[in-house]
Order: structure tokens, then C-alpha cells, then sequence
């Protein structure tokens, strides 16, 4: 039964997806003493309340001698909202059935004053469900950079324009949809200058539902004052080289390919920016990749061919097959004629 509760929680969760940053994703069911499912809540955005608070309010005095089911360790801390722990024993709960335990050395500790408070304490159910709901938030507070997911369209033989550099609608309107729907769902958009000057790209969401900041990385300062990325339609950021003056840019060192990628991640952490779509070109993915700053890639394959033309991936620093960039398939969807293949770097192999 905890599964099936705990299931429930990280579809209540995914509610919040694309709402709460820099906060993440959280659900929470509270089970009566009899078992049955007496509140539901999530939290929908940052500074507002959080998702054990709204299931206790619902659940009321039925809580009492009944089972929290968060999908994230309750916190314990005064920040925007008083501490989930306090309220959940407040409220009765006798035990707490947590997915993922809080890496957030400020909110975390609610685990442990609960069991000291004689609460039954459970974690790591659900626990790579709930981790996948909550990989941008769980990247971003472990590893103190954005989450980057990699996205490309391309031929079925991986070639994202013809060799005259012609791109434009190699994949469906309903792929370019999802797209747009994706980058709703990050913090901020990023392409390198290349792409930039090559295709004028807006790197916008329609339906305007979102506003993520767009990221050009630019190290000589060349993107063109005109460019579409330069319009008011919402914020960008040029990441430049430390000797370039360039107005509305963020000054980067130079790393061995370009600028330093991991240079500029942090700077994007500090502007709690928790997850970064990028976009292309080649050129910078191939630099991402190689640095093993890519988290999730993202494929658009369109059943066409071209056969010559730009390839979807750069130099990524493969010089022998022993140093291929192995990963692993997470799903694969038909969207419209197209597929959308997912995937992620295999774990490292265990011997
Ligand atoms: C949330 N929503 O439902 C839970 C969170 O900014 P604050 O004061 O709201 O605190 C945010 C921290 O609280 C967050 O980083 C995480 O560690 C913890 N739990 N946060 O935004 C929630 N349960
Ligand atoms: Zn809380």
C-alpha cells in the first residue's frame, strides 16, 4: 500500500512541475488511521505553502493516528513557511513514509525530529520515481549548478540542417509544440552565438506560459544588436568572455573549449536558476557533453534523411570508441509522425 500512496504523491508533485523553482516538486497524501485517504496536497509555488501543509488541511482532525506520504523528507526549518515536521506532529500523524530525503542542508532534519517525537519513519519508497520528478531541483541542490537537458531535432541519420544550412522544419508542428511545452518547464533557454547567427532563433515559449531567461553563449561578443533573442519578449543573458564589454552580459573565463562551461553553470546557480533547456548548436552540446555537464538528453527524430549536411552533435572529445558517451534510454514517444527519444548517462559501471 505504501507504494500506492506514495505513487499518488508524486503525481500530486508533478502538479507543481514548471511552477516552483527555484523550490522543487512535492506531493503529499495523509492516510487516516483506517487507511483511507483523508487529504492531498502539492506545492504550487515558491514561497507558498508546502505540499504537507495543504494535505493536513484538508485531512483536518482525520489525520491524527494516520501516515504521511511526502514525496520529499518534511523540512524543519523557519524559512517562508513554518516547519512541516512541527505541523505534521502537531496534527497527530504517527507515521511518515518519505520518498527522497532533503539535500537541502538548511530545510533537512525533519526525519530526525520526528522519530525522535516516536514517529515511524520510512524512506526511499518510490525513491527513483520521485528522483526523476524532482531531477532538476535534486541536481541543482546536490550539485550546486542548474540541471541541463539537451535538446535536438534531427533526421533519422542525425543531421539537424542540409549542407546549403537550410533547417528550418525538420521535425513536426506537433514536435516543435512539445518543444515549446518543455521550455516552459525550464528556468532558462541557452544556444551558443553559432546558432545565434545562423538561424535568428527567438528562443521564446508560445503561448507565452512561461518566461525562462534566454542564455547566449558568446564568448567574442558577436551576437548582432538586432538579434531575436535581444527583444523585450523576455530576458537574456549574454555569457561573454571576461575582456569582452558587451551591456546585459555576464562575464565568463575561458575554459580549454570555449568558455568555462562549469564557470558558467555556477554563475546561473547563483541567479537560482535550477534548470537550463539548451538548444544548440552542435558546437556548445558537443562542449556540454565532453565536460559531462549534460543530465538529460532529449531527442527529436523525424523519419527523413538528408545524408550530408550539419550533424546534431559536434566534436564531443571522443577520439577512440573506448571513449564513446554511453547512455541509456528513459522513453521513447511518437509525437505527431516523429519520435521523442529521452535519455540519460548510464550509471557508472560497478565491478
Ligand atoms: C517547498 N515545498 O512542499 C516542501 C519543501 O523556501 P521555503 O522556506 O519554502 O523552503 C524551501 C525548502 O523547504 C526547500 O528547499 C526544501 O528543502 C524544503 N521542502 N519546499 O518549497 C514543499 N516540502
Ligand atoms: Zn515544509
Amino acid at each position: 500500500m505504501d507504494d500506492h500512496f506514495m505513487r499518488r504523491a508524486v503525481e500530486l508533485a508533478s502538479r507543481g512541475q514548471g511552477t516552483t523553482s527555484p523550490n522543487p516538486v512535492v506531493g503529499c497524501v495523509i492516510t487516516s488511521a483506517e487507511g483511507a485517504v483523508v487529504g492531498e496536497g502539492f506545492h504550487a509555488v515558491a514561497g507558498g505553502p508546502h505540499a504537507e501543509v495543504g494535505a493536513l488541511d484538508q485531512a483536518g482532525e482525520l489525520a491524527r493516528g494516520g501516515t504521511a506520504y511526502v514525496t520529499l523528507e518534511p523540512c524543519d526549518h523557519h524559512g517562508r513557511t513554518g516547519p512541516c515536521s512541527e505541523a505534521l506532529l502537531k496534527a497527530g500523524v504517527e507515521r511518515v513514509v518519505v520518498a527522497v530525503p532533503d539535500p537541502n542542508p538548511v530545510a533537512a532534519g525533519g526525519l530526525r525530529r520526528l522519530r525522535d517525537h516516536g514517529v515511524t519513519v520510512e524512506t526511499g519508497v518510490l525513491r527513483a520515481e520521485a528522483e526523476r520528478g524532482n531531477a532538476h531541483w535534486l541536481t541543482y541542490t546536490r550539485k550546486q549548478r542548474p540541471f541541463v537537458t539537451w535538446k535536438f531535432a534531427a533526421t533519422l541519420d542525425g543531421r539537424s540542417a542540409a549542407s546549403d544550412g537550410t533547417s528550418q522544419w525538420i521535425t513536426s508542428p506537433e514536435a516543435r509544440a512539445d518543444v515549446h511545452r518543455l521550455r516552459g518547464q525550464h528556468d532558462a533557454i541557452m544556444a551558443g552565438v553559432g546558432t545565434v547567427l545562423a538561424d535568428d532563433p527567438h528562443l521564446t515559449v508560445r503561448p507565452q506560459t512561461a518566461r525562462p531567461v534566454r542564455v547566449v553563449v558568446d564568448s567574442a561578443g558577436r551576437t548582432p544588436p538586432d538579434a531575436k533573442v535581444l527583444d523585450g519578449a523576455a530576458p537574456t543573458l549574454l555569457a561573454v568572455g571576461v575582456d569582452v564589454p558587451f551591456e546585459n552580459s555576464v562575464r565568463i573565463p575561458r575554459g580549454p573549449h570555449g568558455l568555462d562551461l562549469p564557470a558558467l553553470l555556477t554563475e546561473l546557480h547563483h541567479r537560482q536558476i535550477v534548470s537550463v533547456f539548451l538548444e544548440g548548436g552542435p558546437t556548445l552540446a558537443g562542449s556540454f557533453l565532453r565536460a559531462g555537464l549534460v543530465d538529460r538528453v532529449v531527442a527529436y527524430l523525424a523519419p527523413a534523411f538528408l545524408g550530408s549536411g550539419k550533424p546534431a552533435l559536434g566534436d564531443a572529445g571522443v577520439e577512440t570508441i573506448g571513449g564513446i558517451h554511453r547512455w541509456e534510454f528513459e522513453d521513447v514517444v511518437p509525437v505527431g509522425p516523429d519520435l521523442r527519444i529521452t535519455a540519460r548517462p548510464a550509471p557508472p559501471k560497478e565491478n
